[in-house]
């Protein structure tokens, strides 16, 4: 709202600055060019200034995708991202952000603007009224406010500060509407912000704690390395690839750790996975969690007799948190540091002597491997009429392996469980997807940013539900030109498009209306829309996607009745057991 105010600008000529300046001026002190944000009161002005001031700003069509596009922002540069909103409504659709940014340990600040404290506090009626900080509290890795323009400085540094630190995570910062608007001396001002020093310093680990782990590894006859997003985050590439390889150790990436060396190396063991995690003996997991993606580290995935029994595997766990070892099953070797460091540690512990893994092992997983890399060859070879989701992945799959730099987004069910299979991935954090929450709705943001922050192409695959939670965000991605691919796999629904209501009447709650034309949506902003049937023209599409660099959405109609339950986590499902 209102009209731009003549910048007033921190020089020697004039006098004064203004909380909007200081805000700018701090977070751009500290190396944070870009922020993702809705417009609004009390922030319009904090967007308009700085863009004039030459940082990136970003504007969305709702806080979810700016949050969502802010945190992703931060896995990939280990910079905090930046989500700016408006008080209450704007703040708490930005909030579901902030939350999985600290669920996946991504460093964020959510900067939202907020009514008058006196109001808010007395509970008096003010427009857009919420006590946002003690509501953000618990969502958050830290939460702060901040009143007066010569804390401005401080407020910035402690948010920096405690996303990028230690485990990285979602935080807070209140910015109440009269803070903006506060003068205070130029020169002052300009003293009381803080270039944070060091701001993720490392974490050496322990000598005896990586002994410790070596010894267990030396140990080992059926050894596995599993590799996850903290892995990918820490940028330890080469330390990493040093360690699996001289360690000779079959490895697993989880779905964000895929590329982090390429999936088609000889060590990688995604293709026998459910050989893998019940056969090893010794586990050594690298910024994963036991969580339930990793069946709590017991249970028949790992060999367990009963859903809940530990299956005789001895772990080690290598963490920046002390406190995630034993959160699920005992860890034998609980290394607690920076992965670079914990990484560069283990290998100059290891010594010239280090033996590589029993040959039956290796033999054994390599036979799995080349079993179920031939079954899979089989499936992406058919060419069913309609396309199912198999033979519309062999195409992105090609694609994908031609264009490595290029990031890649992914939601769904089946449109991610069978996309995580399929598609290769060649370079480091090249895949981001839903993540610890498997949430739905992070898609067009995480394309925005990903295009933003790393300057490649995008390729999204998408499910038509999963697209549906972001799918406005189009707009956005066509505002800004950017070079972004979406495939939406098309079949009609939530799971799949052949649920009938057996009242008649109403549609199912799964489906969605047939045939519908995504494509389109695209073009309403200029961008490019292509209808897909058959896997030739879904290859053709791509292609020029990626050779015009333009906003392209292809609509790949997916036979309806091709997916499963939930995807590959049915068994979650409390209903699924009678629907098979
Ligand atoms: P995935 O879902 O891929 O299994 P998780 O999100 O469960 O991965 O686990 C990531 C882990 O990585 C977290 O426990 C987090 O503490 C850890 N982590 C994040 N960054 C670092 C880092 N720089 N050094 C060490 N550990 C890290
Ligand atoms: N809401 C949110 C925020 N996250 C979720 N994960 C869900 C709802 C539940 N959900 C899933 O777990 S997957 C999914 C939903 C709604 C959509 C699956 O349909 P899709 O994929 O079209 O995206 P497929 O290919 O049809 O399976
Ligand atoms: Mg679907």
């Amino acid at each position: 709202m209102g009209t731009v105010e003549p910048q007033v600008a921190t020089t020697a000529q004039t006098q004064t600055t203004d909380g909007f300046q200081l805000v700018i001026d701090a977070l751009k002190l500290n190396g944070i060019d870009t922020i993702y944000g809705l417009p609004g009161i009390p922030i319009t002005d904090l967007t308009r200034r700085a863009q004039a001031d030459g940082m990136r700003v970003l504007s969305f069509r709702h806080e979810q995708s700016a949050g969502y596009a802010a945190s992703i922002a931060g896995f990939l540069t280990q910079k905090p991202g930046i989500c700016l909103t408006v008080s209450a409504p704007g703040f708490l659709n930005g909030l579901n952000a902030l939350a999985h940014a600290t669920v996946n340990c991504f460093p964020m600040i959510l900067i939202s603007g907020s009514s008058e404290r006196e109001i808010v506090d007395l509970q008096q009626g003010d427009y857009e009224e919420m006590d946002q900080l003690a509501i953000a509290r618990p969502l958050a890795k830290a939460a702060y406010r901040v009143l007066h323009a010569e804390d401005i400085g401080v407020g910035i540094a402690r948010a920096i500060r405690a996303a990028v630190s230690g485990r990285p995570g979602g935080v807070y910062l209140d910015l109440p509407a009269k803070l903006f608007a506060q003068s205070m001396d130029a020169e002052l001002g300009k003293k009381n912000l803080i270039k944070v020093v060091d701001p993720a310093p490392k974490q050496i680990p322990a000598p005896d704690a990586v002994e410790r782990a070596l010894d267990l590894l030396r140990s080992a006859k059926k050894p596995l390395i599993i590799l996850g997003k903290g892995a990918a985050y820490a940028q330890a590439d080469s330390q990493i690839k040093e360690l699996v390889e001289k360690t000779g150790i079959p490895y697993l990436p989880m779905s964000m750790a895929k590329g982090l060396l390429p999936d088609t190396h000889e060590q990688c063991a995604s293709a026998a996975r459910s050989f893998v995690l019940p056969g090893a003996d010794v586990v050594m997991l690298i910024g994963a969690r036991l969580n339930w993606l990793l069946s709590h580290g017991k249970g028949k995935t790992w060999g367990g007799k009963g859903p809940k029994d530990w299956g005789g595997q001895k772990f080690i766990q290598v963490d920046i948190s002390p406190q995630e070892a034993d959160s699920n099953v005992r860890i034998d070797a609980p290394v607690v540091g920076d992965i670079g460091s914990c990484v560069s540690a283990l290998i100059s512990g290891m010594g010239k002597d280090f033996g590589k893994p029993p040959a039956e092992w290796l033999n054994a997983v390599s036979e799995k491997k080349k079993g179920n890399i031939a079954k899979m060859a089989e499936t992406l070879a058919k060419n069913p009429t309609p396309m199912n989701f198999h033979s519309a992945l062999a195409v992105v799959r090609d694609i994908v392996k031609g264009n490595p730099d290029a990031m890649f987004v992914n939601e769904g069910a089946n449109a991610l469980d069978f996309t995580r299979s399929v598609v290769d991935m060649f370079m480091p954090r090249k895949r981001i997807d839903v993540g610890t929450w498997g949430i739905m709705g992070v898609g067009m943001g995480y394309c925005v940013a990903a295009a933003v922050a790393t300057r490649q192409p995008v390729i999204a695959i998408e499910g038509d539900s999963a697209f549906g939670f972001s799918g406005m965000e189009v707009e956005t991605i066509c505002r800004y030109n950017l070079p972004v691919c979406i495939v939406i796999m098309n079949n009609n629904g939530v799971y799949k498009g052949t649920d009938v209501n057996p009242r008649g009447g109403d549609a199912a709650p799964t489906v969605f209306v047939k045939d519908a034309r995504y494509e389109k949506l695209m073009e309403a902003f200029g961008g490019v829309g292509v209808y897909a049937k058959t896997p030739g023209e879904l290859r053709r599409a791509m292609e020029e996607a990626l050779r015009s660099a333009r906003p392209t959405l292809i609509n790949a109609v997916i036979d309806e009745t091709a997916g499963t339950e939930s995807g590959r986590i049915t068994s979650l499902n409390p209903t699924a057991g009678k629907k098979k």
